[in-house]
């Protein structure tokens, strides 16, 4: 009998790919993500990856033709497909954005009223224009939104932003956020048992990545008589390791603390009598 098998689907080329196919790396699935592949299974999890283009990734989800997929939110929102969102990754993140030309002097959403405003998020737009009652001319292009005002085919953008430096050199200004965005896995709705305890076992590794690059490892050498004060300030999963040095007076402090708060705690670790702290990353946190 064929072994049963999940179909994930990741974005084959773009600002997803790379981050998609080493998530699933990390999450200890090997397999083969070539040049020009379109499909791979994976040699020690029951995965078969589609790669495909991230606009299809809602529909083929949503229709079974994958089980599980990885897509931005905005694709998704904008696709409208009834498919469950699972985990929000923490890559590829960025906002949909309204901007207008430098010389538009803007003072509210109203100011939209009567206006061409050129996308490639319709869908989402005219339901934020529609929450908000601003009565706007929603104009539909595929691609290059941000020239749309210099060539005078609309008043003002709706577009992706991450650093604003597109926006601004097409002379634009970001005045309003439509909505935050970032990676999801999303899986098909009534996803059958034997896939949904796959899905479950990929969803904890994801997990337990997702902690392992939020904190990070730190060891470090306290005199003894001010161990207190060192433990004190390191949180670990449980508490601190600590364990005595070979030289008398000295031991060696381990600890898991959140990448946030890294070099808060090392300043006061240091102004303590901390000496050698060692920071490194973490693999997988298993919780
Ligand atoms: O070929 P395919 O259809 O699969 O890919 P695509 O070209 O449609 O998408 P792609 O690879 O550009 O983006 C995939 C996803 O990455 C998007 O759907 C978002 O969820 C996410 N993402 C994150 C972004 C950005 N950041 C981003 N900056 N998508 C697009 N951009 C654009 C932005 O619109 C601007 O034009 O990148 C440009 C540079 O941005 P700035 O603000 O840094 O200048
Ligand atoms: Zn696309």
């Amino acid at each position: 009998m064929q072994e049963t098998k999940l179909k994930i689907a990741v974005q084959k080329s773009g600002r997803l790919s790379e981050d998609s196919t080493s998530l699933l790396k990390r999450c200890g699935v090997k397999f083969n993500n070539g040049l020009g592949k379109l499909k791979s299974e994976a040699e020690n999890f029951p995965i078969e990856i589609f790669f495909l283009r991230d606009d299809d990734i809602p529909e083929y989800v949503a229709d079974g033709v994958a089980d599980v997929g990885i897509v931005g939110e905005n694709v998704l929102a904008e696709a409208g497909k009834a498919v469950d969102s699972i985990e929000k990754l923490g890559y590829g993140k960025c906002r949909l954005s309204l901007a207008v030309p430098k010389n538009f002097a803007y003072q509210s959403l109203k100011d939209f009223d009567g206006k061409r405003v050129a996308t490639t998020y319709p869908r989402i737009l005219s339901a934020f224009f529609a929450e908000n009652k601003v009565n706007a001319d929603i104009h539909t292009i595929s691609g290059s939104v941000e020239i749309a005002p210099s060539i005078g085919l609309a008043d003002a953008v709706c577009d992706l932003v991450s650093s604003g430096s597109t926006l601004f050199t097409n002379g634009l200004r970001e005045v309003e956020t439509v909505m935050q965005s970032e990676a999801v896995l999303i899986a098909r709705k009534n996803l059958p048992a034997d896939l949904q305890v796959i899905l479950e076992k990929l969803l904890f590794r994801i997990k337990s990545v997702k902690a392992a690059k939020r904190n990070k490892y730190i060891l470090l050498n306290a005199p003894d008589e001010k161990l207190d004060e060192i433990v004190a300030l390191l949180p670990g999963i449980k508490s601190p390791t600590v364990m005595p040095l070979a030289e008398t007076g000295w031991s060696s402090v381990h600890s898991v603390i959140n990448e946030n708060d890294l070099w808060e705690i090392v300043e006061q670790l240091k102004i303590v009598g901390a000496e050698g702290v060692l920071v490194l990353s973490i693999d997988q946190m298993i919780q």
